[in-house]
């Protein structure tokens, strides 16, 4: 039997679909790029599930609970003591979003010239990394790139090419290693305990650090349990405990899994000095350590929020709903990412517009497609995101292309979840009439966000 949603819901936000012909209209006006729609002008929003989920009465009723204090406040130290009993650490320091935490945590350990090491880095991390004068190296394992078959754990480092890539480069060239769990970039895809081990056992050997990027860390940690041998009767939270054991330090974007608008946090495991010198740098660039550019209510709704993220029946609700929009697409024909992860279907695009090689972007031109077909707005995560190699300009031709459905969470029913499936299944059949999109305009940095692009003629 199908369960429901572990809530109900007390408050909703109507939503509306544009003619076709302003949709249209829309798309041109926004650069054929989706992210300069505006959010009146989208049905089903599913461009992010960051910031976007739907908080619970008791995260708003946190937020009137704020103390605005600009030092010490009561709810830095709510936060904190549910931060550290959650990962074992012995340090936490809020900041405005992952990218804050990413941008006062890692610079700071970075060498010019040197390479930070990875399973898949998320687009902001990379960006951090490049402006520090580093390299981001991912070094998945293959088994990500093939979309079809079901591998429990594709967000896996290969640990045979990581130690040869280790021997080969040098330990003094590289800063340190960050496992993003879920791997994002990779289709939300799971890492599992054995890999996270196995990597720490690496890196130990040679001395390289070892971090973790959090932003899904309790999806991450209910994949192992309903996949990996051995933790089916483990607790979530003793999972995440276990996970964040190998790791001395974490950024995350609390805009995932703890379910807030707004936030993200740094923890550092024991290393005092490094607690000592990532507090001086949150002061000038995230504002003073208690606070870390959010405010006391925003800080309380976050404390709530990844308690709440870490409880079962949401996490189950949350996978089985990704899980029926993956099974919906694949029952239509189309092609995803399989298994599906934790926060998003991603469409594979490159199967299903074969005829638009990876320099006119097919996932990019699949999103603008879907939003013309049904008003929803997903995002490319393939070589429009990827962007040029920053040394040559050279586009870099992305391993997959792919367009992510993300759902925020707690806010759409499965109703919506068939209506996106059924926009997709019919797109499917008129594939071949879609155009592939050359670049009008573009940023040096993060293009994606502000670029402009036009089809090709
Ligand atoms: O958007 P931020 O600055 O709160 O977080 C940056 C960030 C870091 N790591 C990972 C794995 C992310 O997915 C991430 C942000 N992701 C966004 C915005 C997304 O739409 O996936």
């Amino acid at each position: 039997m199908k369960k429901p949603e572990p809530f109900k819901i007390k408050m909703v936000e109507p939503i509306n679909l544009i003619p076709k012909e302003e949709r249209i209209k829309s798309l041109e006006r926004a650069g054929y790029n989706p992210f300069s729609l505006k959010a009146e002008e989208i049905f089903i929003d599913i461009l992010s599930d960051s910031g976007s989920g739907a908080m619970s009465d008791r995260q708003w009723a946190g937020l009137m609970m704020g103390d605005e204090s600009y030092a010490g406040s009561r709810n830095f130290y709510h936060l904190e003591s549910v931060a550290k009993d959650l990962f074992g650490y012995k340090y936490i320091i809020p900041s405005h979003q992952g990218r804050g935490a990413e941008k006062v945590f890692f610079p700071q350990m970075i060498k010019k010239g040197q390479d930070v090491l990875g399973n898949m880095h998320f687009d902001t991390t990379m960006a951090h990394i490049e402006l520090a004068g580093a390299h981001a190296i991912n070094l998945i394992h293959d088994r990500a790139f093939d979309t079809v078959t079901p591998y429990p754990f594709k967000g896996d480092f290969d640990t045979e090419k990581l130690e040869n890539y280790i021997k080969n480069r040098g330990v003094e060239n590289i800063a340190f290693l960050i496992i993003t769990v879920t791997c994002n970039s990779a289709g939300g895809q799971p890492v599992s305990m054995a890999n996270i081990k196995a990597v720490k056992e690496i890196c130990d050997k040679y001395g390289i650090r070892v971090f973790i990027d959090a932003a899904r860390f309790a999806e991450n940690a209910y994949f192992i349990k309903i996949r990996e041998k051995g933790y089916e009767d483990t607790p979530i939270r003793e999972i995440v405990k276990e996970m964040f054991s190998y790791a001395e330090g974490f950024t995350m974007s609390a805009k995932k899994d703890a379910i807030v608008n707004m936030g993200g946090l740094v923890g550092i495991k024991d290393d005092e000095e490094l607690y000592i010198s990532t507090r001086s740098l949150t002061v000038p660039y995230e504002g003073f350590p208690t606070y870390g550019g959010l405010s006391g209510r925003d800080i309380e709704a976050l404390a709530i929020g990844l308690m709440e993220g870490t409880e079962e029946p949401y996490l189950e609700y949350r996978i089985n709903q990704i899980n029926y929009l993956g099974q919906r697409l694949v029952d239509g024909g189309v092609a995803i990412q399989s298994p599906p992860g934790g926060h998003a279907i991603f469409v594979d695009a490159k199967k299903m517009l074969p005829h638009i090689p990876y320099y006119e972007f097919p996932a990019q031109a699949l999103a603008n497609a879907l939003y013309i077909e049904g008003g929803i707005r997903g995002v490319e995560i393939g070589s429009f995101l990827l962007g040029r190699d920053p040394e040559t300009g050279e586009q870099r031709e992305s391993d997959m292309e792919l367009l992510r459905l993300t759902i925020p969470r707690r806010v759409y029913t499965d109703n919506h979840m068939d209506y996106i499936a059924d926009c997709l299944i019919a797109l499917k059949d008129k594939a071949s009439e879609v155009k592939g999109l050359e670049i009008e305009y573009e940023p040096k940095v993060l293009r994606h966000f502000t670029a402009r692009l036009k089809p090709v003629k």
